[in-house]
């Protein structure tokens, strides 16, 4: 395990979070429409209908109304979140308003406040972000163990950015008919770690269908995100709980054991019993750049928890006299690889460019 964090730790990241999250605004539509009808020529909009946001395609999106019908629909009008550079101002998950122009072309006029969003950063180098989706019920992070596999770090970095955007996440272990005895006890003990700090952690298998029928159960009728690494079976999960969603997948390189960044947009589908999943391409990296350094111990439950016996308030744990989470991590208490997590976060924040390498 620690083997596998000290691989991932040396990894490029880029996530980036919106530390303001709870003052995200998003410019309501007859703002920005009227902004922009006053600038050039004028473009006549007829009455808007409300929708969701079902799929980027990079330049335009598909919005389902409430009549059930889907329009390819360009954006009017500036919704950029208040003090962050987005390359998508809508996401998958928003509820908007659509409204037909003189020229017959559909458009987002508006987009509703976001109950919640999970954002990272669009590429290593930017400084532009990248909104996941938006208004959801569980940021599921599907993990595999081997072909690829998704080292512990990039895990925890994950988990640490959902509890950053307050959403509520969970652990999807798939690929189950792969693992060997090694990995079945690997598998149990991440089982047993992540639900002692309180995630929820299912073991599956897309390919045999071990575990969908509870996987099912436990997501029907909520708003799901599936992020994970590049081939470790987003797509195949969503299309087996999702008859006819055919999603495309992708296969796993022979030499390098990784996807092949099969996924380009994001796309949501709908559950037979009710729920939606998201399915996103997947994730090379997962960096916490804009953290703050006395912050990242909020993100991780269970060293949050403990560090209330520190004894200095201002306590960062990183060896500091009368520091019970560094106790708590000698007497096993709080696992080392999540402590290795909580130190690369740091490490990262201290010496950005040296995680900041190209893609
Ligand atoms: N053995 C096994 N293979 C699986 C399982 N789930 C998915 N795969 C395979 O893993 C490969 C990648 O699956 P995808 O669904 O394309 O993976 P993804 O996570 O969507 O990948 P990206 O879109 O690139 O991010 C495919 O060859 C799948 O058949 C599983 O449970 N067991
Ligand atoms: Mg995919
Ligand atoms: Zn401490």
């Amino acid at each position: 395990m620690r083997k596998r964090c000290d691989k991932i730790s040396k990894n490029n990241s880029k996530i980036s979070k919106f530390a303001e999250r709870n003052e995200a605004t998003v410019a309501t539509g007859a703002k920005t429409e009227k902004k922009s009808m006053t600038k050039k020529k004028k473009i006549e909009i007829g009455p808007g209908e409300d929708g969701i946001v079902i799929r980027n395609t990079g330049s335009s999106y598909i919005v389902r109304k409430e009549n059930g019908e889907e329009v390819n629909c360009r954006v009017k009008g500036n919704f950029r979140i208040k003090g962050i550079r987005t390359t998508n101002p809508v996401a998958v998950g928003d509820h908007v308003l659509v409204s037909k122009a003189a020229d017959d072309a559909d458009y987002i006029t508006s987009v509703s406040t976001r109950r919640n969003y999970i954002i990272r950063r669009a590429s290593n180098l930017s400084k532009e972000s990248h909104i996941l989706a938006a208004n959801i019920d569980i940021a599921a992070l599907v993990a595999s163990l081997r072909d690829p596999e998704t080292p512990t770090t990039f895990i925890d970095r994950f988990l640490a950015t959902a509890e950053a955007y307050g959403i509520s996440a969970m652990i999807i272990l798939n690929k189950s008919d792969i693992w060997d005895e090694y990995d079945r006890e690997l598998a149990e003990g991440l089982k047993v770690l992540y639900e002692s700090i309180g995630y929820k952690v299912m073991e599956v298998s897309a390919e045999s269908g071990v575990g969908m029928e509870a996987l099912r159960g436990y997501l029907s009728d909520k708003i799901t995100l599936m992020a994970g690494n590049s081939g470790v079976g987003k797509s195949t999960l969503i299309n087996k709980l999702v008859p006819g969603a055919n999603l495309k997948t992708g296969k796993i390189s022979d030499i390098h054991h990784q996807g092949m960044h099969t996924t380009t947009f994001s796309e949501m589908v709908d559950m037979p019993e009710g729920g939606s999943l998201i399915d996103v391409p997947g994730i090379r990296g997962f960096g916490t750049i804009d953290f703050a350094e006395e912050e990242v111990s909020h993100y991780f439950p269970e060293i949050f928890r403990t560090s209330k016996d520190c004894k200095y308030g201002n306590c960062k744990h990183l060896g500091e006299p009368g520091c019970a989470v560094k106790s708590a991590v000698e007497s096993h208490y709080i696992s080392e690889s999540r402590y290795a997590s909580y130190l690369s976060i740091i490490e990262e924040i201290r010496n950005p460019e040296k995680y900041r390498k190209p893609y």
